[in-house]
C-alpha cells in the first residue's frame, strides 16, 4: 500500500493500483509513472481494468492489434517495398497506395475474427462490410485505416482513426446500424504513426487516455490519463489548408486573418491525425471548412469527423460543422445518410472554436 499510498499523493496513479480501482483519480494529463519496472499497464491491462465489457474489451484490443502490425508495415514500407501505388482506387476515387490496402487488410481481418462486430465501414470499401452471422458480435465500426497516406512515401506521420457504436436491431447487420447520430457513438480513437506510435481512445462518457508503443514489448503502455486541453487554450496555433482560402466563407476568411494579426502560428501536417493530436496537446484550433469548391468540407462524418469530435469534446474542446447546410451545427448531432458522408470540421479549444463560432452568430 505504501508505494500506492506515495503516488496517490502526487497524484498519479499507480500502475499496481487494482485493475481500475485506483486510489486517487488523477487530476487532468497527468503522466502516468511506472515506477515499478516490473509492472506494465498495458492496452489490455487497462481495458480488462476499465471497461466491465468483455466484448468491447476484446474489440478494442483487436483494433490496438491491428495498430500494432499498421505501424509495423509503416516503419519497414521503405525496406520491404510497400511505398508507392496498389495500382487500384478507394471508396473516395482516391489513389490507393500499397499500404492503404496493406493496412485496411489488416484492420478488416482483426475486426472481423474478433467476434464483437457486425457491420464495418472503411474508407477504402465502397460498400460496408456485413460480418457474417457465426462471426458476427454487437459493435459496428467506422475506420480510416491509413488516414493521410499520401504523407506515407515522405516518412511524414499518417494515422488511423476509428469510431464505434454498439449496434441496437436484432439479427444481421445493416447500414442503419451505423447511419446514427454521433451521440450514439460509445467509443472512439487514433493511432498516429509519428516518431513514436501513440493510441489516444475514449469511451462515451468517460476520459481521453493516451498509450505508446513500446516497441521491444510490442505492447502499447499507458502514459497519460483523463487527457485535456491546455486550460485557457494553449498555444495560439491554427491548422488549415490555406491553399484553399479562396474558397471559404467571410467568417473563416475573418477569422483566419484575425489569427495572423494576433500572433498565431500555422501549423498543418496534411494528416488529420497529426493535426488533431497537436491541437489537443497544445492548444489552438483544426479547421477543415466548407467552401464553395466543397460545399461538405473534404472530410468524413463516420470515420474522421465523428471519431474526432467525441475525442476533442471529451477532452474538453469543441467540435462544430461551422456553416454547413444552412445552419452551424454541433459535429456530433449530424445524422449521416450516407456512409462515406463529408462534413465541415472545426475542432479544438473552446478559445479559439467560439471566436469562429461568434464570427457566423454575427
Ligand atoms: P488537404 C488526408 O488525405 C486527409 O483526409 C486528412 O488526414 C487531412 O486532414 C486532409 O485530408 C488534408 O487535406 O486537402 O489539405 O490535402
Amino acid at each position: 500500500a505504501a508505494p500506492e499510498a506515495a503516488h496517490a499523493a502526487r497524484g498519479l496513479v499507480s500502475p499496481c493500483a487494482p485493475f481500475g480501482l485506483a486510489a486517487n483519480m488523477p487530476k487532468d494529463n497527468m503522466q502516468v509513472e511506472n515506477m515499478d519496472e516490473a509492472d506494465f499497464m498495458t492496452l489490455g491491462r487497462w481495458l480488462m481494468g476499465n471497461t466491465k465489457d468483455m466484448e468491447l474489451t476484446i474489440l478494442m484490443a483487436q483494433l490496438g492489434l491491428a495498430c500494432k502490425a499498421t505501424s509495423r508495415a509503416c516503419a519497414k514500407a521503405g525496406i520491404a517495398n510497400l511505398f508507392g501505388m496498389a495500382g487500384d482506387q478507394n471508396s473516395s476515387g482516391d489513389d490507393q497506395k500499397k499500404l492503404d490496402v496493406l493496412s485496411n487488410d489488416i484492420f478488416i481481418s482483426a475486426l472481423v475474427n474478433s467476434g464483437a462486430c457486425s457491420v464495418l465501414v472503411s474508407e477504402e470499401n465502397e460498400e460496408p462490410i456485413i460480418v457474417p452471422a457465426e462471426k458476427a458480435g454487437r459493435f459496428c465500426v467506422a475506420f480510416d485505416p491509413l488516414d493521410g497516406s499520401s504523407n506515407i512515401d515522405c516518412n511524414v506521420s499518417t494515422g488511423t482513426i476509428f469510431a464505434v457504436y454498439e449496434k441496437t436491431t436484432p439479427g444481421i447487420g445493416t447500414t442503419a446500424d451505423i447511419l446514427r447520430t454521433g451521440n450514439d457513438i460509445v467509443a472512439a480513437g487514433y493511432c498516429m504513426y509519428g516518431a513514436a506510435t501513440e493510441l489516444v481512445i475514449c469511451f462515451k462518457g468517460s476520459g481521453v487516455e493516451r498509450f505508446a508503443l513500446d516497441p521491444s514489448l510490442g505492447e502499447f503502455i499507458h502514459t497519460h490519463t483523463n487527457v485535456q486541453f491546455p486550460e485557457g487554450g494553449g498555444k495560439k496555433i491554427y491548422s488549415c489548408n490555406e491553399g484553399n482560402s479562396p474558397n471559404w466563407d467571410l467568417p473563416i476568411l475573418d477569422y483566419i486573418n484575425w489569427c495572423k494579426e494576433n500572433q498565431y502560428a500555422a501549423r498543418y501536417v496534411g494528416s488529420m491525425v497529426s493535426d488533431v493530436h497537436r491541437t489537443i496537446l497544445y492548444g489552438g484550433i483544426f479547421v477543415y471548412p466548407a467552401d464553395k469548391k466543397s460545399p461538405n468540407g473534404k472530410l468524413r462524418v463516420l470515420y474522421e469527423g465523428f471519431p474526432m469530435a467525441l475525442i476533442c469534446e471529451t477532452a474538453g474542446g469543441i467540435a462544430s460543422t461551422g456553416m454547413f447546410k444552412g445552419s452551424v451545427q454541433r459535429m456530433l448531432d449530424l445524422v449521416p445518410t450516407n456512409i462515406h458522408e463529408r462534413c465541415p470540421v472545426i475542432l479544438g479549444s473552446p478559445r479559439d472554436v467560439n471566436m469562429v463560432l461568434e464570427r457566423y452568430r454575427s
